[in-house]
């Protein structure tokens, strides 16, 4: 059996991935992104899941990439031909960073400890970002004499603006929890004791939810990043004409004329 890096539990509709490399502090390994990505393709598969919540065992979220990693660890043999840690991001990262923002359901990340450069952008390329008090957030990249990546470069400044994002990718100091939710970096702080439950009930509510208007959402308002006003205003209005044809708009209306709680469906 190989070793379950990635413990996978199914609460309802909700499918909860928990990175398990807790005496590394969660640090990614290659083995470790293949299981989360293999088990973000199951749960975008399985009609069931409605939304995806990631959380960390232990006392991290996750300390990055694994510096130890055979794939990236650097040789101070002269001997050793360097390596291309750019495969890295290739194979492993891009692929995980695009299949996280393009899940067909909303996905929360509960942030229960430090969570440390490639760990960090992951957690902040999720839907919905809680952490605990306790948690804090760190741009590392810079201290080992790399750039913010797993998608820094673009979410940083569209989180915080471009000063903050400089600040904080420049510096790859400590960010506390309450100051990144103060910063807009993530949307809640919740005391250590009550992430879990929080996150958990946050991720039910979400499944409950119509599940298609939020995937469209996430990706109209990335689209409309690329677009000029006018545009945004089109493309919304032809996302809402599709809504418009679905399950979901039909019996959410009905549920509000009925005064009864909507039973959505669509995916
Ligand atoms: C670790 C790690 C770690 C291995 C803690 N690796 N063991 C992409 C592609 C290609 C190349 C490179 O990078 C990337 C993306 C990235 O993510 S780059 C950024 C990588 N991450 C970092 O630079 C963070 C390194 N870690 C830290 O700064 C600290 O460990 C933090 C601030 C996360 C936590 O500090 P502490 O709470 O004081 O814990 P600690 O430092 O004592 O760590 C506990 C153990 O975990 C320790 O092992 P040990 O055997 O001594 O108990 C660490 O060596 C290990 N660990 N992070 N990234």
């Amino acid at each position: 059996m190989p070793e379950q890096l990635i413990q996978i539990e199914q609460h309802g509709a909700v499918r909860l991935l928990r990175l398990n490399r807790p005496e590394a502090l969660n640090a990614l390994t290659a083995a470790m992104l293949g299981q989360l990505r293999h088990a973000l393709e199951s749960a975008a598969g399985d009609g069931e899941t409605r939304c995806v919540l990631i959380t960390g065992a232990g006392r991290a979220f996750s300390a990055g990439q694994d510096l130890s990693d055979p794939h990236v660890a650097p040789s101070n043999d002269p001997g050793v031909a360097p390596k291309d840690i750019g495969h890295m991001l290739d194979h492993y990262y891009i692929p995980l960073a695009l299949r996280l923002r393009s899940m067909p359901v909303p996905v929360v990340a509960a942030v229960n400890g430090v969570a440390a450069g490639a760990g960090a952008n992951m957690a902040l390329g999720c839907d919905l970002v809680l952490a605990a008090e306790s948690a804090s957030f760190i741009q590392a990249f810079s201290k080992i004499g790399l750039l913010p990546d797993c998608g820094g470069t673009w979410l940083l400044p569209r989180l915080v603006g471009r000063a903050k994002a400089l600040e904080l990718a420049l510096l790859g100091d400590k960010v506390k929890a309450v100051d990144a939710e103060r910063l807009g970096l993530i949307s809640r702080v919740l005391p250590d004791a009550e992430l879990a439950d929080a996150a958990m009930a946050l991720a039910q509510k979400l499944a409950g939810m119509p599940t298609r208007a939020l995937v469209e959402t996430r990706w109209a308002m990335d689209e409309a990043l690329k677009l000029d006003y006018e545009s945004a205003l089109k493309r919304e209005a032809a996302l809402q004409s599709q809504l418009g044809f679905a399950y979901d708009y039909l019996e959410g209306v009905a549920a509000f004329m009925d005064k009864r709680k909507p039973e959505f469906r669509d995916r």
